[in-house]
């Protein structure tokens, strides 16, 4: 969940919304809390009815930018409702689902996404229940931008919700994330690096991809990538379109007419390249001053003394196959934000010439107490002792993940 939120803001920064016009709603359980985590207007809503709030957040304020950040137990289960039908009306909303297959705060019942066979706690002996695919979900009920990352996906992830926030309509997308405590312990799957280790071997980027193909197995292959990207008229669109039939030209909403609410949205649109111009084009600069300075760039880059001994088990996420790392042939529904240079110059286009050279918008930032910070440094520096273990205890270890992963095995057969 911490690297979704730090890719939404990265993602915010990027598209150069104003932070002020954006607002954050979620629902009830451990992604439900992402609502408390940002720096921006947010709600924290009841179970399932994020949606709802956001809607009339958006009906009430259409100037805003509303984004619902929550888990699918929260979203399609006892939420599921008000998501298709908000998908349906192609309401004006970024629908950021967190689906580790599991209620997560509540002990780890089976959602509507857990896979068969998956033991749940309410499913001790494997789930008999047929699961949703979201992405099929959301193309079946209407939504206009639908892509489907993992927690491994940290830039797509960035990219997809700065597309999305860049566009009218309802966009949907899910990112698969392991819950370490309850799924991947009842499941007996190891940690949360043995899991990005699988999706690093299981996904396969599939833009475009036919969402009747995006089912997931128990630990099989993931399909990602970005499925669906359309144009129709949003909701509101639809609803000033039938009122102009009804009242004619004069026509107003909140006491502007639709050629007013059209020219504030224009300049609008104006101030969003201007920022986002400007953060692109800090962006390039800094690439290219490291460029220009490798040996300095490598040093600053490099980690701490502490923190290069500690991620010991990280190396263990093996790079991925060379076949796999291969570039994908391009598809319409290859980004169009992506690199910095390539977005600068699409922006600059758009924005008035003279005011791209603005300084870049302020930092967007999650709030991160400043009193926390000392504990976490603490715990990094203490780790490389801890792995400093006799011999035996070594040995031991492997030995008893090894048990633990082949069991599950036999008892799903
Ligand atoms: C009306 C109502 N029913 C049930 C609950 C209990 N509840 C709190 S969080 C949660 C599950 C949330 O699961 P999910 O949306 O998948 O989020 P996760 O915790 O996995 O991130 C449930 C059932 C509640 N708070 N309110
Ligand atoms: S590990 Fe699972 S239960 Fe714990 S915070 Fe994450 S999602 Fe919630």
């Amino acid at each position: 969940i911490g690297s979704e939120v730090n890719s939404f803001a990265e993602a915010v920064k990027r598209s150069g919304i104003d932070p002020k016009k954006l607002v954050v709603v979620s629902g009830i359980g451990c992604t439900g809390r992402v609502a408390g985590y940002v720096n921006f207007d947010s709600m924290h809503t009841t179970h399932g009815r994020a949606i709802p709030v956001a809607t009339g957040i958006k009906l009430a304020n259409p100037e805003l930018t509303v984004v619902v950040f929550s888990g699918e137990g929260d979203l399609a289960g006892i939420g599921g409702n008000h998501l298709i039908h908000a998908a349906r009306r192609n309401m004006d909303l970024v629908v950021i689902c967190n689906n580790n297959f599991t209620y997560g705060m509540t002990g780890g019942q089976v959602t509507p996404t857990t896979p068969g066979t998956a033991t749940a706690s309410t499913t001790p002996y494997g789930n008999y229940e047929y699961p949703f695919s979201l992405p099929l979900l959301m193309d079946a009920a209407g939504a206009t931008y639908i892509a489907r990352w993992t927690s491994m996906h940290s830039r797509n992830v960035t990219q997809s919700i700065e597309e999305a926030l860049l566009r009218k309509g309802f966009s949907f997308i899910e990112i698969i994330s392991p819950c370490p405590t309850l799924y991947l312990r009842r499941n007996r799957l190891g940690d949360g690096v043995d899991q990005l280790q699988n999706y690093q071997d299981n996904s396969i980027l599939k833009h475009g991809a036919d969402t009747r193909e995006t089912a997931i197995d128990f630990q099989g292959k993931i399909v990602v990538g970005k499925f669906v990207e359309k144009n129709k008229p949003t909701y509101l669109e639809a609803s000033d379109k039938c009122a102009i039939k009804l009242v004619g030209d004069d026509y107003q909403l909140y006491g502007k007419t639709i050629p007013e609410r059209e020219a504030e949205e224009k300049a609008e649109k104006e101030r969003i390249a201007v920022r986002r111009a400007a953060v692109l084009a800090a962006e390039v600069a800094q690439q290219e001053a490291n460029d220009a300075q490798p040996a300095k760039a490598a040093a600053k880059q490099a980690p701490a003394k502490a923190v290069k001994k500690a991620p010991a088990k990280k190396a263990a996420v093996k790079a991925a196959p060379k076949a796999a790392q291969k570039a994908p042939a391009k598809t319409k529904f290859q980004s169009k934000v992506m690199p910095a240079k390539q977005a600068l110059a699409e922006t600059k286009k758009a924005a008035p010439a003279k005011k791209v050279a603005a300084k870049p918008a302020k930092k967007v930032a999650v709030k991160a107490p400043a009193k926390k910070a000392a504990p976490k440094a603490k715990a990094v520096a203490k780790a490389p002792a801890k792995k400093v273990a006799p011999a035996k205890k070594a040995v031991a270890k492997p030995a008893k993940k090894a048990v633990a992963k082949a069991a599950p095995k036999k008892t799903r057969k």
